[in-house]
């Protein structure tokens, strides 16, 4: 597709976070002035004769000008040159590894990923020919001595992970990544842009489930990729297109309406979760708490020199074992109980028979006694009121 409509002429690189976040990927609409995007929802587009495209769109799957604003906005907040919207993280995951893997080939991926991202590569991309071994992020010994140079195309990490937050060193597992010839991918879902950019340390490709912090309500489910490289670039267009796991126009313009607040809901988040984890900390019925902020945390070094703050996902385990974690899940009434996280709200689970369920039995399986909580931004005060009685 050539150049489209509403790309932003303005060059907002130099430019602050937040002002990224707001004025980048759109300019306000050149017929009406319209400020924010509108939702295009029209699957086709009228040619001025045949192949005379007008901004370069022909079909939606392929280009909506709803989905390029966000796009663009992605790219820059990653300080990519490319963004990519999907219809959900697995999308973006699935697009991404047809892009770049290919039958007889390997990818390392974390040995506590996203019990999803795990299912994806563990019981249909190895069905295709892709195989896959699990290894610590944060120990970048293990993951070098996971690579098969030659055969192995992708390093596959989170940072923090999912759902035990461990830090992987982007910059090191970038170089050993790259000295075997693989590409590295972050999944940035946990840090999101704003505090964390991978491809400023290395990486090749981010990925994004932008259903979590970067949509940021709890109402839109998607996915985002965001590289560097031309040649990438070209091979997600592709892919993106060919494969069309695309969002609609509302769910973009739902995704795009949350990242512009992405920064000052992310310090909030981060405020919270600090009150959160100290008030743990003490806690008799608590046994560990698990956050990168935390001095004794083993990737808190790495995590402080690559991440902004340390985020708003906290684990801890219990003491009375699995009976009293899914206690705790029940009994908490300010923390939702359900599934995903980076919400405004706060919600609770228990990823053992929960979000890392499909992990079970494996080498990736997490402590039944561990709950994992996404701190929203609601008073922190009633958050912390809400924890004590439900762990009471
Ligand atoms: O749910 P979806 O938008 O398809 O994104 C998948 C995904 C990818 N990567 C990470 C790190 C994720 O956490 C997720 C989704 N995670 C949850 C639903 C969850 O509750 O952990």
């Amino acid at each position: 597709m050539s150049e489209q409509q509403h790309r932003t002429e303005h060059n907002w690189k130099a430019s602050g976070f937040e002002t990224r976040a707001i004025h980048a990927g759109y300019e306000p609409d050149p017929m009406t002035g319209a400020v924010i995007p509108p939702i295009y929802a029209t699957s086709t587009y009228k040619q001025d004769g045949v192949g005379g495209l007008r901004g370069g769109y022909e079909y939606s799957r392929s280009g909506n000008p709803t989905r390029t604003a966000l796009e663009g906005a992605l790219a820059a907040l990653e300080e990519g040159e490319r963004g990519f919207a999907f219809a959900s993280g697995l999308a973006a995951e699935d697009t991404v590894i047809r892009s770049v893997c290919r039958p007889g080939g390997h990818v390392v991926i974390p040995d506590d990923a996203y019990g999803g991202t795990y299912r994806l590569f563990d019981k249909v991309a190895k069905v295709w020919g892709v195989e896959h071994s699990p290894a610590a992020v944060s120990d970048v010994d293990a993951v070098r001595a996971a690579i098969r140079p030659g055969q192995t195309s992708v390093v596959w990490v989170e940072t923090p992970t999912n759902p035990l937050l461990n830090i992987g060193e982007i910059e090191a597992l970038a170089g050993d990544a790259h000295e075997a010839g693989a590409l590295l991918v972050v999944d940035n879902t946990f840090a999101s842009p704003y505090l964390q950019q991978p491809l400023t340390l290395g990486a090749d490709i981010v990925v994004h489930s932008t259903t979590k912090y970067v949509g940021g309500h709890s109402d839109v489910v998607g996915g985002a990729v965001v590289v560097r490289d031309l040649e990438l670039a070209d091979a997600i267009t592709f892919h993106q297109n060919a494969l069309g796991a695309v969002p609609g126009p509302f769910d973009a313009f739902l995704t795009h309406r949350g990242l512009k607040t992405l920064g000052v809901r992310m310090d909030r988040h981060c405020d919270n979760a600090e009150r959160v984890v100290e008030f743990l900390t003490g806690h008799p019925a608590v046994s560990q708490v698990i956050y990168p902020g935390l001095q004794e945390h083993p990737g808190h070094a790495v995590a402080a020199r690559q991440m902004k703050r340390f985020g708003g996902m906290v684990s801890f385990r219990v003491t009375g074992g699995e009976a009293h974690a899914l206690a705790v899940c029940e009994n908490a009434e300010v923390f939702t109980l359900g599934e995903s996280l980076g919400g405004v709200e706060s919600l609770i689970e228990h990823p053992g028979r929960m979000t890392h369920a499909s992990v079970a039995g494996t080498d990736l399986e997490v402590p039944a006694d561990l709950i994992r909580l996404s701190v929203g931004i609601e008073s922190a005060d009633d958050l912390i009121a809400d924890l004590d009685r439900a762990l009471g």
